[in-house]
């Protein structure tokens, strides 16, 4: 797993303050391809990277059954003909441990370990406004400087761990699943907890299940669940992909969310109600995403037309769960299908059928404290001997808000984005001159935004040292207008009304605001791509 060796080491913090043309903040799929980027243009550039290993989400995120939800062949990267020939994936929809030797070979292909230091967690990030270059400081006193920042911290990277009283009185195991140990952890003939049951815990609890001597999940409310379908990826698929990747991207760069699925443009309330089932029912037996994204269009915008697939899932859930009881607990009743994202599963109702399980409804009576023998709710006490938190993250905002970045005039980052996030294009933020957010934050299969963000940054870097120009920052009305336009996008859909990540509504106190922009996918390319053709008209350029 990659050469820690070649990895610069970390200073001891007294020395003097480090000059870069770039700053990137990750070593994630942005991260990566942003030095590749930025290096390729001759700049000199400098990743700092909290963890031990490249990778972001898929170094951290370790727990058993952990896998992407895209295609494989879709969420590769696609700017390498030459990685694109070389890499085979072993599965249709692939694990962690793979998806880290991708990103690991991806890194030593590219040479791109020399520039990334590893085990630095940045703490502040300054601007200065006379030399119109930021200061990065390091934690441990190591301090850079860059005129360019790019914050590719990735969107579901800062752990959410719920308040509960008496965390730390537990005598056993604990675990948050994004912060999950390199080494396996035996669970067999434990009692195991496991509280969430998010598209993370879905993944998790078929494999807790087989292992452990009993497992009790703690839910609070139940998901819509679709069959993942995985398979190993034969060598003819293997050859297909590699002859028509071209054309897969193409694909991915056209449809609505980025992948290979495109909404059905008729409405579920236009056809018979034996066609609608037919589409339902074809769509089920289809790998991944395909129930949610190749569905009738208007089931994200129109709650009758939503019911329809709603009622159809919930039914798919009832055939597979043998306790009356339980199935209830399951079937979401509370929000419609897709208004939450949707988890992808494999075997995960099943688990509920074993003698080992136990669904527990913490809705009705929730959990009061963790207590050094188990988890205490209002109405039992659950003695165990291990504790996985799968509870989520604080989306979007909190990888960012947690590193004290100050701007123009002192102004604090955190304070900017308090109500939620404010932008122009999802990219830059009035104010921060020449700080980059190399995240996606659409609803886009990631890998397909990512690069898509990340060449627009390094085409406007270009374009700023092109013209000798110094700082660019967006002007607050065009942040305004932004913000305004993504508003009024998400009142069209159905997830504004529900409590989800995508609301911020996860995390108590925090703003209510969809964290996501709910374009489609070529047009906010196309949006990306007239801000800069125009000369970038809504920036301050100096
Ligand atoms: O987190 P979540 P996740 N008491 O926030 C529960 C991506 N992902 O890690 O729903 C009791 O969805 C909470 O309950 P509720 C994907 O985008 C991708 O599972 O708020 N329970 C919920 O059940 C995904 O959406 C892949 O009522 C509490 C759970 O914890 C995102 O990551 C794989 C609680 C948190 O679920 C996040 O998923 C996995 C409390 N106090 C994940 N607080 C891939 O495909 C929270 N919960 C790559």
């Amino acid at each position: 797993m990659g050469n820690m060796q070649q990895h610069p080491q970390k200073p001891n913090g007294n020395g003097a303050v480090e000059q870069y043309d770039a700053i990137v903040i990750g070593a994630g799929v942005s991260g990566l391809y942003q030095l590749y980027k930025l290096r390729e243009m001759g700049l000199s550039v400098r990743v700092f990277e909290d963890a031990g290993g490249v990778g972001g989400t898929w170094y951290w995120n370790r727990y058993p059954g952990c896998r992407f939800d895209s295609e494989s062949e879709t969420y590769g990267y696609s700017w390498s003909e030459e990685l694109l020939q070389e890499w085979d994936w072993k599965e249709h929809f692939s694990g962690q441990p793979e998806n880290e030797r991708y990103l690991n070979f991806v890194a030593d292909k590219f040479d791109l370990r020399k520039d990334i230091q590893l085990n630095s967690r940045v703490s502040s990030a300054v601007y200065d406004e006379d030399a119109h270059c930021w200061e990065v400081q390091i934690e441990g006193g190591q301090r850079a400087r860059a005129q360019f920042l790019i914050g590719a911290v990735g969107v579901l990277s800062a752990k959410y761990m719920p308040p509960f009283e008496g965390i730390d009185s537990f005598k056993g195991l604990s675990f948050h699943t994004s912060n999950w140990p390199k080494e396996k952890v035996d669970f067999s003939g434990k009692r195991v907890g496991c509280i969430g049951t998010g598209a993370t815990a879905v993944q998790l609890i078929p494999h807790v299940a087989e292992e452990a001597g009993h497992l009790t999940v703690f839910q609070r409310t139940p998901n819509y669940c679709a069959p993942c379908r995985n398979s190993e990826v034969s060598p003819e698929t293997q050859a297909a992909w590699k002859a028509r990747y071209a054309e897969i991207h193409k694909r991915c760069r056209e449809t609505s969310v980025g992948f290979e699925h495109e909404f059905d443009p008729r409405s579920a309330l236009e056809v018979s109600e034996e066609e609608r089932l037919a589409l339902y029912e074809k769509l089920w037996i289809q790998p991944g995403f395909t129930k949610w994204l190749g569905n009738f269009y208007d089931i994200m915008t129109n709650r009758a037309a939503n019911e329809t697939f709603s009622e159809f899932v919930r039914n798919k859930i009832r055939e597979r769960v043998h306790d009356p009881e339980v199935v209830e607990m399951l079937v979401p009743k509370d929000h419609p299908f897709g208004a939450k994202r949707i988890p992808l599963e494999t075997h995960y109702y099943e688990a509920y059928n074993r003698d080992n399980v136990k669904l527990v409804d913490v809705r009705k009576a929730p959990i009061e404290r963790i207590t050094p023998k188990g988890v205490k709710t209002q109405d039992a006490e659950y003695e165990l001997d291990a504790i996985i938190y799968a509870t989520g993250f604080d989306v979007v905002t909190g990888p960012l808000t947690q590193i004290e970045i100050r701007g123009e005039g002192g102004q604090r980052f955190k304070d900017k984005w308090a109500g939620g996030p404010r932008t122009h294009l999802g990219i830059q933020t009035a104010g921060f001159p020449n700080f980059f957010i190399a995240a996606s934050t659409a609803f886009c299969n990631y890998t397909v935004c990512a690069e898509m963000i990340v060449e627009w940054i390094a085409d406007c870097i270009g374009y700023l040292r092109e013209k000798k120009l110094s700082s660019i920052a967006p002007t607050q009305q065009a942040e305004d207008a932004w913000v305004e336009h993504s508003n009024e996008l998400a009142s069209y859909t159905l997830l504004t009304d529900t409590d989800s990540w995508f609301m911020g509504a996860n995390i108590p106190g925090k703003a209510r605001a969809l964290l996501l922009y709910a374009n489609t996918v070529p047009e906010y390319r196309k949006e990306c791509q007239e801000a800069a053709a125009n000369g970038y008209q809504d920036f301050v350029l100096q």
